[in-house]
């Protein structure tokens, strides 16, 4: 029985980690924490929830011990056009928080998941069908943490055994819980504007590709990854995982089919813009697929189909 703790857990991505994961495992057997008390969130009442900094090395390793935690998911971090803002408290919390977390994981004996990105890619890159071993020399403060924190996390796994896996995610859109201060959160506005005012103002050019996923398959990958046998791992930290890639003027033609008079326009941001054309436009994941069986459900036709039916929904809406 895996008995697991979250940080970052009511995050974007860690609110529906948290969900998929106590489904699975048993609500007592799945810790959350995060930094942030003041979000009403099931999730607090649901199971065992602790308010601390990820950077707080004593209580985090406290906590594992007391709860018998075998597997630490550490998700707790800035994204990367808020990072670009402050670049120095972006190092403090993504690097120092991560430390914090191997270093219990080394001292508890856990394994530990956490999450690279699309960031850790810069300009001289190969943009299209990026390759899983390749020039990773990003432009962003959000993308240099990723990078050490992949070398962070081999490190730890080669010098102290620790069992640390990784994914570089690609934007992730959720119909739950809207991302904060990242490059690729217009994949999710857009279709909560298109819902609720049939238009959006874009923060990137039209045709800015990215990668981008829908958080079925996200959390599918985290949890596939952490279950896989490691012998079959070659790689560990991290794996591209692809699912996706289009530009807003092409996602705006999906949101059409079902919203005929949804419009678009654009006022770029340069900070977001700058970042966005440092990272690639396709990658290619034949590691993931090949060493852990990683398989994407959703395509742009098929998220974009199910986002606005939840949203409206859940909005109590209905135009579709
Ligand atoms: C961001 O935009 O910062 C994230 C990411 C791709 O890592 N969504």
């Amino acid at each position: 029985m895996k008995r697991i703790l979250i940080t970052g857990a009511l995050g974007q991505l860690g609110s529906e980690i948290a969900v998929a994961l106590r489904k699975r495992y048993g609500n007592t057997n799945v810790v959350l924490t995060d930094i942030r008390d003041d979000i009403n969130s099931d999730l607090k009442e649901s199971g065992p929830f602790y308010s601390i900094d990820c950077r707080n090395g004593e209580k985090l390793a406290e906590i594992v011990r007391n709860h018998d935690v075998d597997t630490i998911y550490h998700l707790a971090a800035l994204l990367s056009a808020v990072s670009e803002l402050n670049p120095q408290k972006a190092w403090d919390i993504n690097m120092n928080g991560l430390l914090t977390a191997l270093e219990v994981a080394r001292s508890e004996h856990c394994a530990l998941f956490t999450p690279s990105s699309i960031g850790a890619f810069g300009p001289t890159t190969p943009r299209d069908y990026t390759p899983q071993d390749t020039i990773q020399r990003p432009t962003s403060m959000y993308g240099v943490t990723k990078v050490a924190g992949e070398l962070l996390c081999d490190y730890y796994h080669h010098k102290y055994d620790v069992d640390s896996r990784g994914v570089r995610y690609p934007g992730i859109i959720s119909n739950l819980t809207q991302p904060g201060g990242g490059t690729t959160d217009y994949a999710v506005e857009i279709y909560y504007a298109a819902v609720e005012k049939g238009s959006y103002e874009c923060p990137l050019s039209d045709n800015t590709y990215l990668d981008m996923m829908y958080m079925p398959d996200a959390v599918n990958a985290a949890i596939g990854l952490m279950e896989a046998d490691p012998a079959a791992l070659r790689h560990r930290n991290a794996f591209n995982v692809g699912a996706m890639s289009f530009c807003p003027e092409e996602q705006a033609a999906y949101i059409r089919k079902h919203i005929p008079d949804f419009s678009i326009t654009y006022r770029v941001d340069p900070v977001k813009q700058a970042i966005a054309d440092s990272w690639p436009n396709i990658l290619e994941d034949y590691a993931a697929r090949v060493e852990w069986g990683w398989k994407p459900q959703y395509t742009l036709e098929t998220m974009t189909e199910d986002m606005l039916n939840t949203l409206q929904r859940r909005l109590k809406l209905s135009t579709i």
